[in-house]
């Protein structure tokens, strides 16, 4: 069976989404990072990074990255089909997914979201936050004219719209504008039975 380890409210919960997209029976393991628990030493022997999202497998050995156990579930569960067979789409979804957790979450949103990480001065830390936001406005764009008048990101629901999944609730959190094509998603996200089964689990 797999474990998930979760923290509610930051980038995991788009795996949480797509477990139950995918119907995977897996264990649920939430932690609370703001507390520190990720630094535990239980927990760090899990995932030396002492970050989520992380998954552990049958076997007992650990993925970490975004990008990677999105793959890794979609690949594992071929019935969903979430993982496309032609190698071009393989690249774009890939290619997304990246730009989706490498751009718009760790070089924008967490610029907002812990600027306190980056420098010790005040003023400083607001400048980043600044620069963080224009960061999403560019990275939103981009999206959006990615998505066109498409219902999800690459046209069908993909794995891809799991990262944006979060991204969008922290862009509501921080009132972060959104263009209404990747709003309109969004609510499409929440509409879907994934949503309805984390949400009950929270
Ligand atoms: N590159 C990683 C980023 C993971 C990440 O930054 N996770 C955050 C939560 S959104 C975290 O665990 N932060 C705890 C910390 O940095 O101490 C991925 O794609 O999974």
């Amino acid at each position: 069976m797999l474990t998930f380890y979760h923290s509610k409210g930051s980038c995991s919960d788009g795996i949480l989404y797509l477990l139950h997209e995918l119907g995977a029976e897996f264990t649920l393991n939430t932690i609370t990072l703001a507390k520190g628990d990720g630094q535990t030493p239980e927990f760090k022997a899990m995932n030396p990074k002492g970050k989520v999202p992380a998954l552990v497998l049958d076997d007992g050995q650990t993925l970490t990255e975004f990008p990677v156990i999105a793959q890794y579930l979609a690949r594992s569960h071929p019935e969903a089909g979430l993982w496309p067979e032609d190698m071009m789409a393989q690249m774009r979804l890939q290619e997304m997914l990246d730009y989706l957790i490498a751009t718009v979450h760790m070089r924008a949103f967490t610029f907002v979201l812990v600027p306190k990480r980056f420098h010790p001065d005040e003023a400083m830390q607001a400048d980043l936050a600044t620069y963080g936001r224009a960061e999403i406005a560019k990275g939103f764009e981009v999206l959006s004219a990615t998505m066109g008048d498409r219902d999800y990101l690459l046209g069908d629901f993909s794995i891809a719209d799991t990262a944006l999944f979060f991204l969008l609730n922290w862009a509501d959190r921080l009132e972060v504008p959104v263009p209404g094509n990747l709003k309109a998603c969004h609510d499409r996200l929440k509409a879907r039975p994934a949503h309805a089964a984390m949400m009950a689990e929270a």
